[in-house]
């Protein structure tokens, strides 16, 4: 019998869904997970009702409540603490990194959103989404270049939480396919071939036709 539910909005767009799934799946909770397709104009009624901030994913698990995908990587960590770094120094700069995904680049996803089943090549490149693409360029480098020994994620063998949280920006990166160094397109291959990742996207590529929402579909 599962021991909670997982609620996530449509695999082909929801990057904070994406993230949650992920670490759920990182950290092996037995929960049944439900999609709740988007409807548009939104909010989605059906995600306001159930879910404290009226957002997925939103995770109950054995009588826990949890919600935003920053804190569902620290709950899933607690069960499964490799999410994390062991290091405590690196685990400070994963925690960083993940933290400053949560908080920020906007604009790169305004311009570029999440779409699965898209090539917008080319599109996008509006000079903020470019400066943030200059900004998670460097800060994975620097991450690489400083825990990410014996490779091929940003803190090493081992995929972690700081991972699951940049890994729908790979997934824009390989739909608006933005001039990229070497080294991203390394890493981008690599959480593109992670087991995980790989079963989103065939998740996603077998969602209703009636799911698809004409805004996401239409390149700017
Ligand atoms: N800060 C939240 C963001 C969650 C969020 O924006 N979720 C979107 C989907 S990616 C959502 O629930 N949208 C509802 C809707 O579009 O109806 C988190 O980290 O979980």
């Amino acid at each position: 019998m599962p021991e909670g539910t997982l609620y996530i909005g449509n695999r082909r767009y929801s990057s904070w869904s994406m993230r949650g799934w992920l670490v759920v799946h990182l950290a092996a909770l037995d929960v049944t997970e439900v999609v709740i397709p988007f409807t548009r104009p939104g909010p989605t009624p059906a995600i306001v009702r159930l879910s404290p901030n009226g957002l997925v994913p939103y995770l109950e698990h054995r009588g826990a409540r949890v919600w935003e995908s920053l804190a569902l990587c620290d709950y899933c960590a607690e069960l499964a603490p490799a999410l994390w770094p062991q290091d405590r120094i690196a685990r400070a700069h994963a925690r960083s990194v993940a933290a400053e995904m949560h908080a920020g680049f906007g604009e790169l996803r305004h311009a570029m959103w999440m779409n699965l089943g898209r090539d917008f090549g080319g599109l996008g490149r509006t000079p903020g989404a470019l400066a943030d693409i200059a900004r998670i360029e460097a800060l994975w480098a620097d991450a690489r270049a400083t825990h990410g020994a014996g490779g091929p994620y940003l803190f090493g063998a081992t995929f972690t939480a700081a991972d699951a949280m940049y890994a729908p920006v790979v997934t824009r990166f390989l739909t608006w396919k933005p001039d990229l160094s070497a080294e991203t397109r390394a890493y981008c291959g690599a959480v593109r071939a992670h087991p995980l990742v790989a079963a989103w996207y065939d998740a996603a590529a077998a969602e209703p036709a009636d799911w698809l929402v004409t805004e996401y579909e239409t390149p700017p």
